[in-house]
């Protein structure tokens, strides 16, 4: 007898776009993301409308009715354990958690927490392979030196992960949020198959950082390119090698910036350039710099392709601007 060859779990077709409507969730909406100036009630993660919703803590620039809907060609459940709520369908899971960091005694315990629960959380669900994580908090460069809280937080990441991730990290974006309440808000995409890291040719991988970026260095990838052949693009900004660049020049940080994804796409194997099914996010420190982001990204990007700008702080002080996204996403 033949051993039968073992097949990979199906995946259904995954789409992420933006949209202004206000009509409910349609079936197979995995997810809704809106983004929102702090609200001092923190953020919120609920999964009863047939849809995880999230409610993120970063103002948008651009359009405020514009929200992320996340879309499954499958069936949709949803569901809620301790502190993380999901939804489900067609082989991907969406997650998200928010911590009050009171409560657990600042932001490095509250990484922990977060991750200890997201690692616990995966490892008994069928779509096991973690492939982009979102973490945003407070005050992310507040605190100097080995202190400053961005520190502290990739100190808590990591012992809150364990043997988790270990030589397979996902792809992620960390950004400071406003909101006086301080939750420490983890969401995430995990999948029954694994994906394929991709490392930036330009830039160090951020677990190989100096010991001057902190003690604990980041765990993430730079990208990673999913079962469907698309990539997810970790939050970019004018880093090369390990040294931030440009320090006070928001235009040549944004041109670098976009170098490092030109870069990583190129790694990836992926065509250059952005269509209508690749969002793309900024996240920008100053909203003074907006008319020169959309000058450049006019000239950069195609006019279609969906783009969310919101106001948070990148990790390290001196960075101005960091953009992540999609590429390569099946079309709606
Ligand atoms: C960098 O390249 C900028 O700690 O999860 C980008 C993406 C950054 C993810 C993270 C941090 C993280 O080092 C900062």
């Amino acid at each position: 007898m033949p051993k039968p060859v073992p097949q990979p779990d199906p995946i259904a077709a995954l789409h992420i776009g933006l949209s202004s409507a206000v009509a409910p969730p349609a079936t197979g909406t995995l997810a809704r993301l809106d983004f929102g100036a702090a609200s001092g009630r923190g953020a919120a993660a609920h999964s009863s409308t047939g849809a995880l919703r999230l409610r993120l803590p970063l103002a948008p620039l651009l359009d405020a009715a514009a929200h992320e809907v996340w879309r499954v060609q499958a069936a949709v459940s949803t569901g809620q354990r301790d502190a993380i709520h999901w939804a489900r369908g067609g082989g991907w899971l969406v997650a998200a958690l928010e911590l009050d960091e009171a409560a657990h005694g600042g932001i490095e315990a509250a990484a922990a927490a977060a991750y200890a629960a997201l690692h616990a959380f995966q490892a008994t669900q069928p779509e096991r392979h973690v492939l982009r994580v979102w973490n945003y908090f407070a005050d992310i460069n507040a605190g100097t030196g080995d202190v400053e809280r961005y520190k502290l937080f990739c100190a808590g990441r990591s012992r809150g992960l364990g043997d988790g991730f270990v030589g397979a990290y996902p792809a992620a974006t960390a950004i400071g949020h406003h909101d006086p309440v301080r939750g420490l808000i983890v969401y995430w995409l995990a999948c029954v198959q694994p994906g394929t890291r991709v490392e930036n040719p330009r830039q160090l991988s951020a677990w190989r950082y100096p010991r001057q970026y902190g003690p604990t260095a980041p765990s993430f990838a730079r990208g990673m390119r999913l079962p469907n052949g698309a990539l997810a693009i970790s939050g970019t900004a004018s880093i090369v090698g390990h040294t931030s660049l440009h320090a006070g020049d928001f235009s040549a940080q944004l041109q670098e910036s976009l170098a490092n994804i030109e870069a990583l796409l190129g790694a990836a194997g992926m065509p250059a350039g952005f269509d209508a099914h690749a969002p793309l996010k900024v996240y920008l420190r100053h909203a003074e710099d907006l008319p020169a982001l959309r000058a450049t990204l006019a000239r950069r990007l195609p006019a279609t392709t969906p783009l969310q700008i919101v106001l948070g702080d990148v990790c390290r002080a001196e960075l101005l601007v960091e953009i992540d996204g999609w590429r390569g996403l099946s079309g709606a």
